[in-house]
């Protein structure tokens, strides 16, 4: 099993990115076979945000994620119906690692944020649970596996 549902909330990891922090010809990079914890098979971004503004508040059943603030700031709260994990996102070289099974709160901090995204899978909407109880009830159905 590639991405165990027993205990996702302790998988989860912030990934520092190669790259050139200096000033001048700043450039971050993820040599996809290298540093990318999953075959990557979707990118997205999500842009033009405003500060206070919340995306996310939903879990995915088999979607595994890497997040990565481009532009701005993020306090991405991760939840596994159980315990959570908050984590700041502020920076290019970050990457947060967000396997399946996790609900998560995405709050904007500063405006003009943009949130980059590998994804796992294609799009496919039967994949998201968006309502909190149903997450609940999801994460206690979940028979425990001894697979991580
Ligand atoms: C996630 C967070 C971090 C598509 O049709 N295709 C896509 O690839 C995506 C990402 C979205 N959509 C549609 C689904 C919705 O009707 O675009 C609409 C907005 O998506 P959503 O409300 O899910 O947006 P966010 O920002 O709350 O969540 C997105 C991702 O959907 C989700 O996977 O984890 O970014």
């Amino acid at each position: 099993m590639q991405n165990s549902r027993k205990e996702p909330l302790k998988l989860v990891r912030m990934l520092k990115l190669p790259g050139n922090p200096e000033e001048h010809r700043q450039v971050t990079f993820l040599e996809l076979d290298d540093n990318a914890p999953f075959a990557v098979r979707r990118v997205y971004w999500i842009h033009s945000l405003s500060a206070g503004e919340v995306r996310g508040n939903h879990a995915h059943r088999s979607m595994q994620q890497l997040l990565i603030a481009v532009n701005g700031s993020f306090r991405v709260t991760l939840d596994d119906g159980k315990d959570n994990r908050e984590f700041t996102l502020s920076s290019p070289f970050q990457a947060l690692w967000v396997p399946a099974g996790l609900w998560r709160h995405i709050l904007t901090l500063a405006d003009q944020s943009t949130l980059l995204v590998l994804a796992s899978t294609h799009f496919d909407e039967a994949d998201y649970i968006r309502d909190y109880p149903a997450f609940l009830a999801y994460t206690n159905a979940v028979v425990p596996s001894a697979d991580v």
